[in-house]
């Protein structure tokens, strides 16, 4: 924590309308409670999808999955990464560890899921193995299991980008109805606030990665529409 408090720290954070999500979950719930996906998995939370959708905006923006290195000539270098290791930030019975989801660039939501899965069971009960918890380029939060809205979440020296996603709320917000007149209408509201080293990514990049996040979350169908 001293030595990621020696970073730079750039921060953003923006609302995510989770309806179309929302709904695209529970109708996958619906079918996985009848026929469980290979692995067995038979409800998803919102974090596979958040982190599928994560890895889809890194193929436009390789650089927030890079990490500091130390050069040839000892000044710092970047290196890229092609692996998406998404660590996920879990609050277990000895504390925070972050174990990572390896390779989420080939998987897919109900894999990510199943590995999430195997993650909590293994941390639960404090049997992660250290390969588990090495290698991530990028991690995500969800504090919105516990409660709370924004926070600032601190990167690793390893990572140049975290994200943390705050408890997804029914709020009131204007949108135009069939007939084109504006209403007040309710919708689903989740929050995400990032932190990036400012050495290697500027807020211009950072705005337009989350652009692309977020947009994948408000329209799920582009996903499936970009898998290859
Ligand atoms: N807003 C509202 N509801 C949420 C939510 C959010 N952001 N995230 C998850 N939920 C819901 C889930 O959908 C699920 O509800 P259903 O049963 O109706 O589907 C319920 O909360 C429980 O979800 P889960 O236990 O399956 O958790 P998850 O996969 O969403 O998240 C994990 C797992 C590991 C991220 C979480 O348990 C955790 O540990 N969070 C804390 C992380 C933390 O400590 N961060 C701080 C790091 S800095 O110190």
């Amino acid at each position: 924590m001293t030595e990621s408090l020696t970073i730079p720290h750039f921060g953003l954070s923006d609302e995510i309308t989770m309806d179309s999500s929302s709904s695209f979950r529970s109708r996958l719930n619906a079918r996985l409670a009848k026929a469980p996906s290979k692995d067995g998995v038979q409800r998803i939370s919102y974090m596979p999808i958040m982190v599928k959708a994560l890895s889809m905006a890194l193929k436009s923006y390789p650089i927030l999955n890079s990490c500091v290195v130390e050069g040839a000539d000892g000044s710092p270098a970047l290196a890229y990464r092609s692996a998406h290791n998404i660590g996920i930030a879990m609050d277990c019975p000895n504390g925070l560890i972050v174990p990572n989801v390896k390779n989420v660039q080939d998987k897919s939501i109900l894999d990510i899921a199943a590995e999430l899965q195997r993650l909590q069971e293994a941390g639960s009960i404090g049997k992660l193995a250290p390969a588990d918890l090495q290698g991530g380029t990028i991690t995500l939060s969800n504090i919105g299991t516990i409660g709370g809205t924004y926070t600032s979440p601190v990167l690793v020296k390893s990572e140049v980008c975290i994200g943390a996603v705050g408890q997804i709320q029914r709020v009131p917000r204007f949108a135009l109805d069939v007939h084109g007149v504006e209403q007040v209408i309710p919708r689903q509201i989740l929050t995400v606030s990032w932190s990036a080293d400012h050495r290697v990514i500027d807020g211009a990049t950072m705005a337009k990665f989350n652009a692309l996040w977020k947009g994948y979350l408000e329209q799920p169908e582009l996903m499936a529409s970009e898998l290859s």
